[in-house]
């Protein structure tokens, strides 16, 4: 019976989903207004198809993200880094309660490169964010498993942007720290925390140093279970403070924050998680905050030209006829490849 009526609700979902392939525009804007409406199951759907891997879902995303954007720019966004099994997901639990709790809605995005692989982590941040999950003021949403258009922190995004339509205040994005997606994953945040464990041999723990250098905070986790632990979390901390006093100061903002202590203690995420709001509080007070966001965008904008202006040129009808005689004249080797390829572009109508 409950498979019967699971087969019904998918059936129904998907001729739903056909249904606004058809009329984008239109669907779009209904599908926004259910989303801010706070219903769970169309925002879930909207996720679906800007995670979606198909071309012919791009033009319905791409109109549900035209509508979204209207409805955003409120919320904060927290990035949390760190190497696997290092606590993100229990931090970000206990952090989201505390933000439930002082009023907030919460929103938990995943972004797990490995998940393709895989098949996802989605299980163990559910179970992990158990409570969390449940709570109707909360949103946990695993990593998209396996390809996505354009890349797994890019649909990440996406989402968030959704869940910022949906009403959800605070975005907690958490991403594994192996340098695939950091880059982006900074870029949408308005706080980056990478998260150590004590110890880790030298205290490089296998963290990138352009990791290093764009966190807002760094939190050393685990550091309960006994003294020697959390003189280990301690000495951590030091390596990575004199560390990071080493590289350039940050561009814009303050200096990082520092912290360590138990993810398995709520009391001590909660004084954390009030460490950041408050320096949120004065980075939005400020303008930095909005100075951050600026420039995040330029960014996306000069990356996403560059990205367009390749596919331009390699859509071009005239470009794989022109690609091949390039090829062609290369044994050759008498033009420099900048101005073979300058050639090849001024050849282009
Ligand atoms: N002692 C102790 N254990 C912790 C703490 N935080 C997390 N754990 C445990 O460490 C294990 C991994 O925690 P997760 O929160 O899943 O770690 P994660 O960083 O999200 O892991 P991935 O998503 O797999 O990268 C779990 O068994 C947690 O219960 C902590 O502060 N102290
Ligand atoms: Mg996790």
């Amino acid at each position: 019976m409950a498979k019967d009526r699971e087969k019904e609700a998918r059936e129904r979902a998907m001729s739903r989903i056909r249904e606004a392939r058809s009329k984008p525009a239109d669907s779009a804007e209904r599908w926004i207004e259910q989303v801010a409406g706070g219903d769970r199951g169309a925002l879930a759907r909207c996720i679906s198809i800007v995670e979606s891997a198909r071309p012919e879902d791009r033009p319905l995303a791409e109109a549900l993200l035209g509508q979204a954007v209207q409805c955003g720019g409120h919320a904060r966004r927290y990035g949390i880094t760190g190497i696997p099994g290092a606590g993100k997901s229990t931090w970000i639990e206990a952090a989201g309660i505390t933000l439930v709790e002082r009023g907030h809605r919460v929103a938990v995005l995943a972004v797990d490169p490995s998940s393709g692989r895989t098949g996802g982590s989605l299980l163990g941040d559910k179970t992990r964010m158990a409570t969390l999950a449940q709570h109707p003021q909360a949103f946990v949403r695993p990593s998209p498993s396996g390809k996505t258009l354009g890349g797994i922190a890019a649909a990440t995004g996406e989402a968030a942007l959704l869940c910022e339509a949906a009403g959800f205040d605070r975005i907690l994005i958490e991403t594994v720290g192996v340098g695939q997606s950091e880059t982006e994953v900074r870029r949408m945040t308005d706080l980056f925390m990478l998260m150590l464990i004590p110890g880790g041999g030298d205290g490089v723990q296998g963290i990138k140093r352009g990791i290093l250098e764009w966190a807002d905070a760094v939190w050393v986790n685990k550091a309960d279970g006994g003294r020697e632990r959390i003189e280990a979390a301690g000495a951590t901390l030091n390596v990575y403070r004199s560390a990071l006093s080493l590289l350039a100061a940050p561009a814009e903002g303050e200096p990082p924050l520092f912290g360590q202590g138990s993810a398995l203690d709520r009391n001590m995420v909660a004084e954390w998680i009030g460490q950041l709001e408050a320096r949120l509080d004065d980075a939005a007070a400020s303008g930095s905050l909005h100075a951050r966001r600026r420039r995040q965008m330029m960014e996306s904008l000069d990356d996403l030209l560059e990205r367009e202006a390749l596919l331009q040129v390699r859509n071009h009808p005239q470009f794989p006829e022109a690609w091949q005689r390039l090829q062609d004249d290369l044994p050759r080797l008498q033009t420099l490849p900048f101005a073979q390829v300058r050639q090849l572009l001024e050849g282009l109508d």
